[in-house]
């Protein structure tokens, strides 16, 4: 058996997606596809009305509906949830939970709101029956505006907490209010930013099968398979041990996959009373309303300056939308973006104040960014604010505030390792080319063309990888946020990755496999990454929050190093050398001195496999796992630029240039990291230009489909220009995440650019998703 001959080097290369073969194929498994012998199918009944009574659930229609095999409503389950429905992120101590159950017993509180299941012999005919069940529903008065839910009067979502307010949380940090009072300058703006509907390609779906001792498998078109697995324990009863969770291909999530719904404890409670396993797959109507929502802030930001540009002061108050109960993280997720209100500028006095708020609506938690967005917008819109109030190049300002040294801690007291922040700017700036676009603009202006084009600015720095569990126990989230990983080597010199965070689009497959090869001298097709079963990997914490690189990634790092180490040990035992005389380079264990004196690690492996010859009381085998909990969070940054065409007649927008420049540590597939950029920016150009899930004021969704709800697709999408810089992360590889940096860039610098192209019109704002209508009726208003 023979190393590879030269530096492998995979990583920093596009080496080509494992994944793809069968993906591209068709070949991919999706929780949909699999059917088990004996499967029956469940069809889930909601209360189309946000706020009702439920007098009456009648179930004798479905039941006795061709091919039905059984129908349940919430009272007729009651008995099998050991508890509710768990939330981990209970952000204070007076923080409000009401219970959540699978299904509701005796009030609907969103429109969607889960309220009895059908199960038949067809997914088809558990449809068709569900159509069957009669429910008598009581309207009762309901709100969905997460401002007008606090005020006096509003109907309560959860009338017993006698408040629609869920907590209250501060961090504060220096005399914000002493600076403000002190300052040359004070700008307030107020933003809103929509709810967002996730619409992962793959919608959900779960299949239940309880074995006759009462194990469990649940295949689930999840995020989060270890979570899932304890979630599942509190919800059911049914202890960890014998539950397995397997998440086979999962077809994107963006977040809204991380949470623990109702129809898996369902499909399990059914699966229990029948004896047969029982599938359901959400349809994409259903996904509108069944699935978590993104965003529904409300802010209000403040920043403090000296005439000459120094930001002395952050304040910002918002009000964030639950939605009608709490899910696996909801209250959490803006605490996710608390630190960032100063984001890449050292600002001395802080403070952030979040108000959760239940409203009648689907329940909010992560979306892409979570939290990380919604801070990143109101700050980058404020900055442009301020600059305008400053009469100053927007750029400037940013540079004059930049953070330059690093490891820097910051006034809200969390320390960012590494950075540099004024070259993704620089480097920006190299590919906008803004002279140019600064005369396109003033000859439009002069000539006074229809078409006014502008550029914004989004300087970013965003706080992933979570982990660390001690902060993350200090915000009294309730689980750990290491990860842990296994490097296995077969007898004959392949290797296995078993690895606890579950991709999902994100192409582990691929990247883990990359620094491996490199670590260990191998090829990476010599390598196969296992994940997604609880089964195989006991150890997890899953795929978001950015997280899997630099915390999993970083545990199979040291997972390869423990490998290596008992290989050194063997090879040294079998030359006969000391340890420290052995050098290993290229999948090559050789002699210092006497090159070849050697030993491959594969040979290694053998000889750990083969047990003949070890160090005495070795244990046979080559395979090491390493937990790896971080000391502190991954600090991407960067510089993204928008450049946008606006019709001033018709508020027409187009992004016509979109330009990101990242600092994502060491880039291991810089092909993929380019991809995950893509991705991310789409989704917030999307919150920017399209996408708004829409209530009336009583929590009717209007956007139910993508015919109203527009997601957008290539078409509305130039080609993306990205580049990097780097700037080493504080752990072994060096690697910052990547996964959600775009989103968190891209709103705030489309809408800078909108604003700048209509500037000349008088336009300071446009609120989000700046749609025709809302342009042109900004250019309106601004005109009278
Ligand atoms: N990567 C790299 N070099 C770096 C940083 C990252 O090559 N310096 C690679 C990683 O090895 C990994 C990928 O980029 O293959 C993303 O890594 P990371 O930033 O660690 O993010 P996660 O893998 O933890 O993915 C989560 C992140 C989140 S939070 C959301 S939301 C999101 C996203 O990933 N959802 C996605 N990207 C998505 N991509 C797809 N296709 N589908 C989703 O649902």
């Amino acid at each position: 058996m023979t190393a590879v001959e030269t530096a492998p080097g995979f990583v920093g290369t596009s080496v080509k997606r494992k994944e793809d073969a069968s993906l591209l194929r068709g070949q991919a498994t999706f929780v949909d596809n699999l059917t088990l012998p004996g499967t029956v199918f469940m069809a889930v009944v909601r209360s189309p009305y946000p706020h009702a009574r439920i007098a009456r659930v009648e179930l004798s229609a479905a039941r006795s509906a061709d091919g039905v095999v059984a129908a349940f409503s919430g009272a007729d389950l009651a008995e099998d949830w050991a508890g509710g429905m768990p939330c981990a992120w209970p952000v204070t101590e007076d923080i409000k939970m009401p219970p959540h159950y699978p299904l509701a017993t005796d009030e609907a509180r969103y429109q969607g709101d889960p309220v009895a299941v059908v199960v038949a012999e067809s997914r088809a005919l558990a449809k068709d029956a569900a159509e069957l069940v009669e429910v008598d529903y009581e309207p009762l008065p309901s709100i969905a505006d997460v401002e007008k839910a606090l005020a006096e009067g509003a109907p309560l979502v959860h009338e017993d907490l006698g408040t629609n307010e869920c907590y209250v949380w501060k961090l504060d940090a220096g005399d914000a209010q002493g600076a403000i009072d002190a300052a040359d300058v004070v700008v307030t703006r107020r933003y809103f930013q929509p709810r967002l509907i996730p619409n992962a390609i793959e919608p959900r779906g779960v299949l239940a099968q309880v074995g006759p001792t009462g194990e469990v498998t649940l295949w689930s078109a999840t995020q989060t398979p270890h979570i899932q697995r304890f979630a599942l324990q509190l919800v059911l009863g049914i202890p960890e041990s014998k539950i397995r969770v397997i998440a086979p291909d999962v077809g994107g999530g963006f977040g809204s996959k991380i949470q623990v719904y109702g129809e898996g404890p369902l499909a399990i409670a059914v699966s229990r009373r029948l004896g047969r396993p029982v599938k359901w797959t959400e349809e994409r109507a259903e996904n509108y309303v069944g699935t978590i929502h993104g965003r529904d802030v409300a802010h209000e930001l403040t920043f403090a300056a000296t005439k000459d540009g120094d930001i002395t002061a952050v304040r910002s108050e918002a009000w964030c939308a639950m939605g009608a109960y709490l899910e696996l993280v909801t209250p959490g997720i803006p605490l996710l973006g608390a630190w960032l209100y100063s984001g890449p500028y050292e600002i001395p006095n802080y403070s952030v104040t979040f108000t959760g708020v239940f409203t009648h609506t689907t329940p909010t938690d992560a979306y892409r960014g979570a939290g990380r967005p919604e801070a990143t917008y109101v700050l980058e819109r404020t900055v442009d604010a301020l600059a305008r109030e400053l009469a100053m190049d927007p750029i400037e300002l940013r540079r004059r505030n930049f953070i330059r040294e690093f490891p820097h801690t910051m006034a809200s007291g969390l320390t960012i390792d590494s950075g540099d922040y004024e070259g993704s700017l620089d480097k920006l700036l190299e590919h906008l080319d803004l002279d140019a676009i600064r005369a396109d603009q003033a000859e439009r202006r002069a000539r006074g063309d229809a078409k006014q084009i502008g550029v914004g600015l989004s300087t970013y720095n965003e706080m992933c990888g979570l982990a660390p569990s001690r902060i993350l126990g200090a915000i009294r989230y309730a689980v750990g946020g290491w990860d842990a990983a296994t490097v296995r080597f077969q007898p004959l010199g392949s290797v296995q990755l078993v690895i606890g965070t579950s991709p999902h689009g994100q192409s582990h497959e691929t990247t883990f496999a990359q620094i491996v090869a490199d670590q260990l001298g191998v090829g990476v097709d010599d390598i196969e990454v296992i994940h997604g079963d609880t089964a195989s990997s006991q150890l997890g914490m899953d795929t978001y929050g950015s997280r899997s690189l630099a915390v999993g990634g970083v545990a199979l790092w040291h997972a390869g190093e423990k490998v290596i180490a008992k290989a050194r040990q063997i090879v040294a035992h079998q030359l006969e050398v000391s340890e420290e005389d052995l050098e290993f380079e290229n999948g090559m264990f050789a002699v210092r001195g006497s090159p070849d004196r050697n030993m491959t690690i594969q040979a290694a492996a053998f000889a750990a496999h083969s047990a003949h010859n070890l160090p005495d009381g070795m244990e046979p085998g080559l395979e090491e796992t390493a937990v790896f909990d971080p000391p502190n969070f991954s600090w991407p940054a960067g510089a993204h630029a928008a450049v946008v065409e606006v019709d001033t007649e018709t508020g027409d927008t187009r992004l016509i240039r979109y330009v990101a420049v990242d600092d994502v540590g060491t880039p291991v597939n810089p092909q993929i990291i380019d991809g995950q950029v893509h991705g991310g920016a789409t989704q917030g150009i999307a919150a920017a230009l399209f996408e708004e899930g829409a209530y009336d004021d009583e929590g009717n969704l209007l956007t139910t489909t993508m015919a109203t709800y527009l997601v957008p697709s290539a078409a509305e999408l130039p080609s993306f220009e990205t580049d990097r810089t780097e700037t080493a992360a504080d752990n072994p590889l060096g690697v910052k995440g990547v996964g959600e940096t775009g989103t968190i860039a891209a709103a705030p610098a489309v809408i800078n650019a909108v604003v700048d192209a209509l500037s000349h019109l008088g336009v300071t704002d446009v609120p989000l998703p700046a749609t025709p209508e809302r342009v042109w009726k900004a250019i309106e208003e601004a005109a009278s």
